[in-house]
């Protein structure tokens, strides 16, 4: 049985959703934020970052969501929201996967704990603000009206994208971007991630409670 140990308003959602597009079954163990919006030290026990998303798989422990989404729709979905291993389009999709986290990750998060936590500076934001609209325009380019990352298929990599996508819209960063926009709803129109939504809890906490539980607390992670 696969393990999934989740904390709430995380990246650990990506997980549970692949878990319900695959219509696997799982064992859910859930953690809460502190009221400094950081994992509880029980998740340090299954794994030694103390951050989710972690699954086990009958005793083999993974961390890092893009290779826990790999690892899933390989070993348990036939590969079904990938392009066949080895091709060209394989290592398209791959870019596109790591991109989220490599790169994409950077001006969003950076602007939006920056935002919650009394601002970037200006030399900080003369990097980020450039940085983002590259990005959210280069996201853009890729889905154009209704594609999505890799074409026309929905894969692991848009998966993969849409916390941060909304972690984005959250921050206000999505104006001027509807092509974004539009992508980001319909991704959240599956099926499936209303299911990990119902089962988990939303991506993104109320912003009034999240910025409260960070204005009461100390430095916070992402
Ligand atoms: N690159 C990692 C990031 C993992 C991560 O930062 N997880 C956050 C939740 S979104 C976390 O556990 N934060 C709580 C903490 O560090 O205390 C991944 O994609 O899995």
């Amino acid at each position: 049985m696969i393990v999934v140990h989740h904390l709430n308003f995380s990246r650990s959602h990506r997980v549970l959703w692949l878990m319900e597009e695959l219509g696997l079954d799982y064992e859910l163990v859930r953690y809460e934020r502190d009221g400094n919006f950081r994992a509880p030290p029980e998740l340090a026990e299954i794994h030694p970052l103390g951050k989710s998303p972690v699954i086990v798989d009958d005793g083999f422990v993974l961390g890092e969501s893009a290779v826990i989404l790999a690892y899933l729709n390989q070993r348990h979905g036939g590969g079904r929201f990938a392009p066949p291993e080895g091709s060209n389009a394989y290592f398209t999709h791959e870019e596109w996967l790591h991109y989220a986290e490599g790169t994409a990750a950077l001006p969003i998060m950076a602007l939006r704990i920056g935002a919650l936590t009394g601002g970037v500076s200006d030399g900080f934001n003369t990097f980020l603000t450039p940085t983002l609209k590259k990005t959210l325009n280069h996201i853009g380019s890729a889905v154009g009206e209704r594609g999505f990352l890799s074409g026309e298929a929905f894969m692991l990599a848009d998966l993969q994208m849409a916390y941060l996508l909304e972690v984005a819209d959250h921050g206000g960063m999505l104006g001027g971007h509807p092509l974004v926009q539009d992508y980001l709803g319909r991704l959240k129109a599956r099926p499936a991630f209303q299911r990990a939504v119902a089962i988990g809890g939303p991506m993104m906490p109320q912003k009034r409670s999240r910025d409260a539980a960070l204005d009461s607390g100390a430095a916070r992670s992402d």
